[in-house]
């Protein structure tokens, strides 16, 4: 098998993808219709999506996402289009994770949350090939207040919906906001897992001045969350420190990697420079995911494909990627065991 089918082929676990930025581009165009249902012109509308070069840029983009996905109606379309997709790529578990939001007279973040899990209750029986789950996000920007409300909801949901619900993700505009640790906290002793994005950009706090991210990190690794996103300005050769590159391998907190998205908001100049790298080599545990698969235009088999171009990955070590991913989700231990089935009777077809 050549790499693209087998990359394509191989059964992966995505444990790193945002609900609006998984948005493709046939899923934002049906919700513009059903949002403008006399309009033609979403193309033209919706093109300015492809446009953004840095970080900051890729968070104007969220809001085109946004202004579709205003109903439970539209989330639901949402989440149950993005399923499809990353079941048509051969991904076996998925773990999306979404920030809830109220929209005055439309929609409340109950129903958000509803919206999504009527929608993995329908995919289950249309596709019941992939395994799904959600993670709460907070989204660091929106405040305290905010991140205090999505908790709650995400503590009842998971009392109601224990098989969807697993966690929270921490997310949001690094540039901006905070990480609201003691709050997690809380979160973690009602049994949810959590994931945090952390290091993801060297942060600048004004215009003038850029300024290390290194206390924040810290404060995130010693938290320990479940998982952590991204870990981008932690090497030494990407803006961190040997310090903070040692600090999170003792940790042995597995790291979702997303390598087209760092490249595409450039806080990681290349491929090959990319932290992959250096915690491949050291041995950390690590997984890949697309992060926003609309927004960058990838898919987690292209992740896949990248990796393995770029850091001369073999068949047998993409397949102990996809194994190893298992570990790290927040799924059931018989759940794990499903999933290391059906890569094991993969692998064992391919010899
Ligand atoms: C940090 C990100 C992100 O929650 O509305 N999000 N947060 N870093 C990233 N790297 C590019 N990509 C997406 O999905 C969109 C939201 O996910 C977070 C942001 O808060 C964004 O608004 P949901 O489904």
């Amino acid at each position: 098998m050549d790499l693209e089918n087998l990359c394509q082929a191989l059964p992966k676990l995505e444990l790193h993808a945002h609900l609006n930025g998984s948005l493709s581009m046939d899923t934002l165009k049906k919700l513009y219709k059903m949002q403008n249902p006399n309009s033609k012109s979403s193309e033209d509308t919706l093109m300015s999506i492809k446009n953004f070069s840095s970080l900051g840029e890729c968070f104007k983009v969220f809001n085109i996402a946004h202004s579709l996905t205003t109903t439970p109606e539209a989330v639901f379309h949402s989440t149950y289009d993005t399923v499809k997709e990353f079941k048509e790529d051969n991904v076996i578990y998925l773990e999306l994770r979404s920030t809830p939001r109220a929209i005055e007279g439309k929609m409340t973040k109950q129903e958000y949350v509803e919206a999504i899990i009527k929608a993995f209750e329908i995919c289950k029986t249309d596709f019941p090939s992939i395994l799904l789950k959600l993670l709460i996000s907070i989204n660091r920007k929106q405040g305290y207040k905010a991140a205090q409300d999505n908790i709650e909801l995400a503590i009842n949901f998971f009392k109601k919906y224990p098989q969807y619900i697993v966690g929270l993700d921490l997310s949001g505009d690094p540039m901006t906001g905070s990480t609201f640790l003691e709050l997690l906290r809380k979160a973690r002793l009602a049994g949810l897992k959590i994931a945090a994005h952390c290091a993801e950009i060297y942060q600048m706090l004004s215009h003038l001045s850029h300024v290390p991210n290194e206390t924040e990190t810290i404060d995130i690794l010693k938290f320990k969350p479940d998982r952590l996103g991204h870990c981008t300005c932690i090497h030494p050769t990407l803006q961190g420190s040997s310090k903070l590159f040692n600090l999170l391998l003792d940790s042995k907190i597995p790291v979702e990697l997303c390598l087209t998205s760092n490249i595409q908001c450039k806080t990681v100049s290349t491929y090959e420079s990319h932290q992959f790298k250096y915690l491949f080599e050291a041995g950390h545990p690590i997984c890949l995911g697309t992060d926003d698969k609309g927004v960058f235009h990838t898919s987690l088999s292209h992740e896949y494909k990248i990796a393995s171009s770029t850091f001369g990955l073999k068949q047998e070590q993409l397949l102990k990627l996809c194994l190893s991913s298992v570990e790290y989700t927040f799924a059931t231990l018989e759940e794990k065991q499903a999933l290391l089935y059906e890569i094991e009777k993969f692998s064992k077809e391919c010899n």
